[in-house]
């Protein structure tokens, strides 16, 4: 019976694709399989979400497909301000030494979550190794804000304008395969990825500062995003958002660790590997601001 329930839910939600694609027209569920009346015409195909505005002259933010190179269709938040298109949140991720990579997410193609839901879940869509870009730029938007709040209610915007992506390969995606957010496999201070300086779009490096403890603020350079660091234990972090790290306590700053944390047994893991280690939100010590532990860390294309 609930097999039954989920194919039929299945079939309701799945575009019909077959003739759709060289019209450009998206033909979302209705039964009647492949006869299907359109209920929803989606007129834009595109790679990206700067083509879309280019394209079609749309200025608006907000929920728009894209098709990969391979064609999948797959929706994200596009940022026409900047042309940016959303393409990852991080994934929480356990602490164990058996799996160094952890789950792999920042040099795989699996992908997970929505968009609609990214503030609420972890989320990753085919953009993150589809897109070609040359900049980035980083929304720090509070928990289950809905997606016309994201711009607004966002507690720290920035993006960057060196086009360091053309040199990593292009995307996050390659640039996470040559610099792999894996345990063990550098040194804090000696193996960090690239570190590049930011733009503000809300907030600035004062306001960054004070969204991490204390004793972190000491231990970084606001007015930056840096890319794969290691702590004193090794432990690799993907992105410390805002900063680049001058000390090696990465892990109350740094965000989307590899699989393994040794300090604290067990009690550094996940995405925001120690942002609590003083307390949840409590901004004493080494523990962050209770605004950016609840906040998602959405990542765009430009
Ligand atoms: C400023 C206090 C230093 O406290 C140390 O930092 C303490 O010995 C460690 O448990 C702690 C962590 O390494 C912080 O990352
Ligand atoms: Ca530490």
């Amino acid at each position: 019976m609930l097999h039954w329930a989920i194919l039929m839910m299945s079939m309701l939600l799945e575009p019909c694709l077959c003739d759709s694609i060289k019209l450009g027209t998206l033909y979302i569920g209705q039964d009647g399989g492949c006869d299907a009346k359109p209920v929803y015409k989606f007129p834009y195909t595109a790679r990206s979400c700067k083509e879309i505005r280019d394209k079609y002259a749309i200025h608006d933010d907000g929920l728009y497909y894209l098709t990969t190179e391979s064609g999948v269709l797959y929706q994200t938040f596009c940022d026409m301000t900047t042309a940016g298109a959303l393409d990852a949140g991080g994934h929480q991720q356990g602490d164990s030494p058996d799996r160094p990579e952890g789950d792999g997410t920042w040099s795989n193609r699996v992908i997970f979550g929505s968009a609609e839901a990214a503030t609420s879940d972890d989320y990753k869509n085919p953009g993150y190794y589809d897109i070609t870009a040359q900049d980035v730029s980083v929304w720090h938007v509070p928990n289950n804000a809905q997606t016309e709040e994201w711009a607004n209610f966002s507690i720290l915007r920035y993006h960057t304008e060196t086009s360091f992506l053309t040199s990593e390969g292009g995307n996050l995606y390659h640039l996470f395969t040559r610099y792999p957010v894996t345990y063990g496999t550098g040194a804090c201070n000696i193996n960090t990825g690239p570190a590049v300086p930011i733009v503000y779009d809300v907030g600035n490096e004062e306001s960054t500062l004070q969204l991490y403890g204390p004793n972190p603020r000491g231990e970084v350079t606001p007015g930056f995003i840096t890319f794969r660091v290691f702590n004193y234990e090794k432990a690799a972090m993907a992105i410390c958002s805002g900063v680049k790290p001058t000390g090696c306590n990465t892990e109350h700053v740094c965000v989307g660790g590899g699989g393994h944390f040794p300090e604290g047994g067990g009690r550094q893991c996940g995405d925001f590997t120690s942002f609590d280690w003083n307390g949840y939100g409590a901004n004493n010590g080494w523990s962050a601001t209770r605004e950016i532990t609840e906040s998602a860390i959405m990542l765009f294309y430009r």
